[in-house]
């Protein structure tokens, strides 16, 4: 039952394999020592699942009886993935974790599949294999088939299992660990009392992130185990060059944590090292880092010869090689003989032979079945409904919050001073004195490795509302939440539903970095939802809406409005009818479409104009829904849009560009988008009043469109 991967029909024999190999399960079976369960192996799932999990810690005659097979099966698979690449199977690259098997069965022996949060790096396969993974599903994700575990969304080492508690990597390095930190955190919240297991390279501890994550943790007093698998090479970027430091390990003195530095190669003291950390954090709740010194045998990836390292250190690397050294303490501690072995091998070999066997035929995945859809559903429900009068927008964005808090009880809100301070615009005033500083959290400055926690917290059932200070500073987490949460659920089939909050606009006299307005920005990354509310009824729906979709959602609150307006909140509780454009006024003569603070200078002109003007906030800016405005525009057929984004930067383009494409209207004159230069948005009031469009502006606009047909 096994493939040549090139055929897909005869057998790849392995080196020194054997034509009758005992079953593996019955084999360990017999030398499983006590208090490790079956290792399960079936033709499909060629799993090996010991159950020695923490607090249970092995003696190391009993460890390489399970810690061999599983570095021997990565191994091989690490080497039939490189030839399935060279074959032209495996598209994309392979990252091959050859030499760093020690680390990875020694880091994830004790942790508890589907219990213990890990998020691990792309030379972890052996670790993969023990907390989940299957040989047969990961042939399937580097082949990028039909049965792919993120069904041919992502390629080779991207692969993970969210609902699981393993969350797949992406490629930015250092933006997994404050996942982790957030899941824990989320879980123990929960009363689970549950570790995490952040891995990351010794190139990735130059990253901003792993120091906001760590930072967080150790503030936050989450336990995770901050793996560092320092190979001493970062592709080419040899380490001097990297950090000056003695041990990446002593940085955890600048946490207020404790950290370690173990031999890489040593699988059982990594695992000791990895069992000892465990119960320091199960005593005393905190992060503590663990460096391994390990080796990378192989170039980067599979494309890189590794010329640039000295034949000298390759030499001595080989000689240090940690799968031989563990089959030779299997002989040494564990009384294996060389036939007892060679059978294990053989046997493994052929449970990885017939997982291949099994996944070379599987079908190309069907581009008519794929889920291009980015969204996760929302199922339809009510909610308790909701009325105040004579509110102005930041108390409307406080009722929200307050009602989101008192009506779910995993909601909790983080962000830059939303504690005792009550957030930098007032708006979190109070909600700490009613929810406790356990639902109302103030973060360190980072903007990135808050995102990521809130993510992170969102898989273990948290429900986060983050707070950017200004919009501007969500810029800092582009590739948390542009990337890494606006392709979650295309990648894990796990929904996402965060709630972000961005007090944003200009008019306000705070300058470039305080006054911008952004929804141009993320409108650019699928698997976001946009709402961009400008009255008191708007801004609690928008906030409720967001909220309680099953996706990540932004909701712009534009700062000028803040305190400007009161009006009425009349929620009747029904979720499903929020999603959708709001006519502001009605008129058959122009179509003028505005959001945020630009709304009620369009609502000013319109009236100042005497003409027939219907004003339209689209309100849901992505996904945009253009069925209100083209409905309009029939009648109309001219279209104003104003946007306080300068004329590139925001969404305007994007809604004539739509309007024009799908509308069938008869056009009485050209489209037009009114908006602010493209510039930074300047400081003295002046020249800021200049810069934005104004009701003068918007009037002189729509006078001249009329006029021109
Ligand atoms: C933020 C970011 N910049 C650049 C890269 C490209 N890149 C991929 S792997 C790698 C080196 C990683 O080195 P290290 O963290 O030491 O892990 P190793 O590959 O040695 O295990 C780089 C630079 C990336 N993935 N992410
Ligand atoms: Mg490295």
């Amino acid at each position: 039952m096994a493939a040549d991967i090139t055929t897909g029909k005869t057998r790849v024999a392995p080196s020194g394999g054997h034509a009758h190999a005992p079953d593996v399960a019955e084999h360990l079976h017999h030398h499983a020592p006590h208090g490790v369960a079956e290792l399960r192996f079936d033709l499909v799932q060629t799993c090996a699942t010991p159950v020695a999990r923490f607090p249970h810690r092995l003696l190391e005659s009993e460890y390489y009886t399970i810690a061999y097979p599983v570095m021997y099966l990565a191994r091989r698979m690490d080497e039939m993935l490189l030839e399935l690449f060279r074959k032209g199977y495996v598209k994309g690259t392979v990252a091959l974790g050859t030499g760093n098997e020690a680390v990875a069965v020694g880091m994830a022996m004790p942790l508890r599949p589907g219990v213990d949060i890990v998020a691990l790096m792309h030379r972890d396969l052996a670790a993969h294999l023990l907390l989940g993974a299957t040989p047969y599903r990961l042939f399937c994700q580097y082949m990028a088939n039909a049965e792919s575990p993120t069904h041919g969304a992502e390629g080779n080492v991207h692969h993970g299992d969210a609902a699981n508690r393993r969350f797949p990597m992406l490629s930015h390095l250092g933006k997994m660990p404050s996942l982790v930190v957030g899941g824990v955190w989320a879980a123990r919240r929960n009363g689970e009392d549950v570790f995490g297991l952040a891995v990351l390279g010794d190139g990735a501890s130059s990253t901003g992130e792993f120091h906001e994550a760590l930072n967080l943790a150790s503030v936050r007093k989450t336990p995770v185990l901050f793996v560092i698998e320092n190979n001493g090479y970062s592709f080419s970027t040899p380490i001097s060059l990297q950090y000056n430091c003695r041990w990446l390990a002593d940085r955890a003195a600048a946490y207020g944590i404790k950290g370690r530095c173990v031999d890489g190669t040593d699988a059982y003291a990594v695992y000791s090292a990895v069992c000892d950390a465990l119960q320091a954090m199960h005593a005393q709740p905190e992060p503590t880092i663990l460096e391994c010194l390990t080796l990378r045998l192989h170039g980067h990836a599979a494309y890189d010869k590794g010329e640039y390292i000295p034949q000298e250190l390759l030499e001595q690397w080989r000689q240090r090689d940690p799968v031989p050294a563990a089959r030779r303490k299997l002989q040494q501690l564990c009384g294996y003989t060389e036939e007892n072995i060679a059978a294990l091998e053989a046997a493994i070999e052929d449970q990885l032979q017939a997982a291949l066997a099994a996944a070379m035929p599987v079908p190309r995945p069907n581009p008519r079945r794929y889920h291009w859809n980015v969204y996760a559903a929302t199922p339809p429900r009510s909610v308790p409904p909701f009325r105040a009068e004579r509110v102005k927008n930041g108390d409307a964005v406080r009722l929200a919050l307050e009602y989101l808090l008192q009506n779910n009880p995993k909601a909790f809100l983080m962000g830059l001073d939303v504690g005792v301070y009550g957030s930098a615009f007032k708006t979190c005033k109070g909600l700490i004195e009613k929810f406790g500083a356990a639902r109302v959290l103030d973060m360190p400055v980072c903007e990135s490795a808050q995102v990521g926690f809130a993510l992170g917290a969102s898989q273990l059932g948290g429900e986060p509302i983050v707070e950017f200070q200004f919009a501007d500073f969500s810029t800092e987490a582009v590739t948390q939440l542009g990337l890494n949460v606006g392709s979650w659920f295309t990648r894990t089939r796990c929904a996402a539903p965060l709630l972000f909050r961005l007090p944003c606009g200009g008019g306000v006299t705070l300058g470039a970095f305080h006054s911008g307005e952004f929804e141009g920005l993320w409108s650019r990354f699928p698997g976001l939802k946009l709402l961009y509310p400008a009255t008191a009824q708007e801004t609690f729906e928008a906030l409720v809406a967001g909220f309680y979709d099953r996706n990540p959602c932004l909701v712009f609150e534009h700062k000028a409005l803040y305190w400007s307006k009161s009006g009425t909140i009349d929620f009747d509780g029904r979720l499903e009818g929020l999603w959708q454009a709001r006519v502001h006024r009605e008129g058959d003569d122009l179509t003028l479409v505005a959001f945020g603070a630009m709304l009620h200078e369009a609502l000013d002109a319109a009236q100042a104009s005497g003409l027939s003007v219907e004003v339209i906030n689209p309100f849901v800016l992505q996904p945009l829904d253009m069925t209100c405005i083209i409905r309009s525009l029939e009648k109309t057929g001219r279209l104003l849009v104003v946007q306080e984004s300068g004329a590139t930067q925001g969404l305007g383009d994007r809604i004539i560009s739509q309007a024009v494409q799908q509308s069938g209207a008869r056009w009485r004159a050209r489209p037009r988008l009114l908006a602010a230069p493209d510039c930074p948005v300047p400081f003295a009031p002046e020249l800021e009043a200049a810069y934005r469009p104004s009701s003068k502006t918007i009037l002189a606009a729509i006078r001249q469109m009329c006029e021109e047909s």
